[in-house]
């Protein structure tokens, strides 16, 4: 699918806010595959659509989670993760995605998880660092961004989890899981 469709597809799923966000992530989601070696076009399309089902009703997302089998310890915390699995279902379904890769960078790109793919990294970070993003840390993270993609992941998803407890949150174990599996494994 081409670039302008796509834009066209998510763009009456979002607001405007949500829609520069969206531009914002597909400009740096480019440039970070092109430092690091992922599939442009791929990043690009995972980019376009990663928020696709953020204002889906509460209770047709939990539908999604339950009918299509997701796994149901989401429902149990923030609503805020549930975006990212029932959009890679909602892609599919309703854009025509069928592209694995890119089904997978959406799924996973609100809690990351174990193993995650070049194209995944990219996606995750690149919703963090996207230029319209302005709360504290970020630059940081651009930063560390031009040099280390598993470093910047790692300090995103630190300041993820601090910001989260400091609201007294609970934090989704994927996200701790996601955390260790990336500091247990750097270079
Ligand atoms: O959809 P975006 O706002 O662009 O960003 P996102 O999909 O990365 O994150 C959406 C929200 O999810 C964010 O405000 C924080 C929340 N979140 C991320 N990880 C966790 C989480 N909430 C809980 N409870 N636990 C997490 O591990
Ligand atoms: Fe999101
Ligand atoms: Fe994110
Ligand atoms: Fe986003």
């Amino acid at each position: 699918m081409d670039r302008n469709l796509a834009l066209l597809k998510v763009k009456d799923q979002l607001t405007e806010h949500r829609y520069n966000h969206t531009l914002g992530v597909m400009e740096s989601a480019i440039a970070l595959a092109k430092r690091y070696g992922a599939d442009e076009k791929k990043a690009e399309l995972a980019a376009i659509f990663h928020d696709y089902a953020k204002f889906r009703p509460k209770e047709e997302m939990k539908q999604h989670i339950i009918d299509q089998g997701m796994p149901v310890e989401l429902l149990r915390y923030n609503s805020e993760l549930w975006h990212a699995p029932v959009g890679a279902f909602l892609v599919h379904k309703e854009a025509g995605i069928e592209d694995e890769e890119i089904l997978d960078a959406i799924r996973y790109h609100t809690s990351g998880r174990v193993g995650m793919t070049l194209l995944e990294k990219v996606i995750y970070l690149a919703d963090y660092i996207e230029p319209g993003r302005h709360f504290p840390g970020v630059e940081e993270v651009r930063e560390i961004a031009k040099t280390s993609l598993d470093h910047a992941l790692i300090k995103s998803i630190q300041n993820t989890i601090f910001f989260l407890m400091k609201k007294d949150q609970p934090i989704f174990p994927a996200t701790f899981n996601t955390y260790n599996d990336l500091i247990m494994n750097l270079e």
